[in-house]
C-alpha cells in the first residue's frame, strides 16, 4: 500500500552549507560559470528585445537561475529535460550553444528551430533538452509520455519536467502526476516557484500555503528548496529524487 507522504523535505541551512564543502570546487567553479552565463545571456537578450531586434515574445528567468542549475548538475549528460515559456536557464544549464540559442531569438536559419520558434520553444534534441511550450502546463503531461517511453524501453534515464506555480492550476498538471505516480515513472517534477503567475501572486488564486501538497496528494515524495538555497540543496538529485516533486522557491 502507499503511504501518503505529507510531511516535506525541507534542505535545512546547515546540510546546505555541508554540501558547499563537500562539492569539488570544480564543480561550484561550473555551476557559477553556468548561473552567470545564464544571467549575462538574458540581459543581452533583454537588450536585443528592448531595441526590437528579438522576434515574438520572450520571458526572462532572471532571478532563477540557481533552481536550473542546481538541478540539471544532478544529471547525467544522457537524462533529459522539458521545461515552459521561462526556459532560457534550463536550457543553457543543459549545455545550449549560446550562439545558436541567440540566432534563434533574432529569427535567423542557423538558430535551434531555425528561426520559428523564438524565444519559447527552444529545443536542443542532441543536448539532451526537449523543447518547451507557451501554452502553461503544456509539457507536464507530454513529460509523463517521455517518462514511460523511458520506462517501456528499460531505460536508467531520468526526465526532468519543469512548469511554474501558476500551471498547478490547470488540470493536466493533476491528471499527469497522478499517472506519473500510479506507474512510477522515472520522471521528476520542478516547481519553479517565483510566486506569480503573470501579475498575479499566487495566494489570490490558491487557498493553499504550499504548492507541494499537492503532490503529496498524489502520493509523490516532496522536497523544498527554500529560498537561495536551490543550487546547493539539489545537488543530491539523482541519486535519491527519482520521482519526486520539487518546489523551487526562488
Ligand atoms: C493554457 C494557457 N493559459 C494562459 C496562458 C497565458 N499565460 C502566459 S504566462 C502565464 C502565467 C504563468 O505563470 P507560471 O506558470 O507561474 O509561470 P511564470 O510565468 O511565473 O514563470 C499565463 C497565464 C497561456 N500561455 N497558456
Ligand atoms: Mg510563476
Amino acid at each position: 500500500m502507499t503511504v501518503l507522504k505529507t510531511k516535506d523535505d525541507e534542505i535545512s541551512v546547515s546540510s546546505s552549507e555541508r554540501l558547499l564543502e563537500e562539492l569539488p570546487r570544480e564543480r561550484l567553479a561550473w555551476m557559477l560559470q553556468r548561473m552567470c552565463e545564464i544571467r549575462y545571456f538574458e540581459e543581452k537578450a533583454e537588450d536585443l528585445y528592448i531595441r526590437g531586434l528579438v522576434h515574438g515574445t520572450m520571458h526572462l528567468s532572471i532571478g532563477q537561475e540557481a533552481g536550473s542549475v542546481g538541478s540539471i548538475a544532478t544529471l547525467r549528460p544522457d537524462d533529459l529535460i522539458i521545461h515552459h515559456h521561462r526556459g532560457h536557464g534550463h536550457t543553457i544549464a543543459k549545455g545550449a550553444d549560446l550562439t545558436i540559442m541567440m540566432a534563434e531569438f533574432l529569427g535567423r536559419e542557423t538558430g535551434f528551430c531555425r528561426g520559428r520558434g523564438g524565444s519559447m520553444h527552444i529545443a536542443d534534441i542532441a543536448g539532451g533538452n526537449l523543447g518547451a511550450t507557451g501554452v502553461v502546463g503544456g509539457g507536464i503531461p507530454t513529460a509523463v509520455g517521455i517518462a514511460l517511453a523511458l520506462q517501456m524501453h528499460r531505460s536508467d534515464q531520468i526526465l526532468l519536467s519543469y512548469f511554474g506555480d501558476g500551471a498547478t492550476n490547470e488540470g493536466e498538471f493533476h491528471e499527469s502526476l497522478n499517472m506519473a505516480s500510479t506507474w512510477k515513472l522515472p520522471v521528476v517534477f520542478i516547481c519553479d516557484n517565483n510566486q506569480y503567475g503573470m501579475s498575479m501572486h499566487m495566494s489570490k488564486v490558491m487557498n493553499i500555503e504550499k504548492i507541494s501538497i499537492r503532490a503529496a496528494s498524489y502520493g509523490i515524495p516532496i522536497f523544498i528548496a527554500p529560498p537561495k538555497k536551490s543550487m546547493t540543496g539539489n545537488t543530491n538529485a539523482r541519486s535519491n529524487a527519482s520521482r519526486k516533486f520539487w518546489l523551487m522557491r526562488l
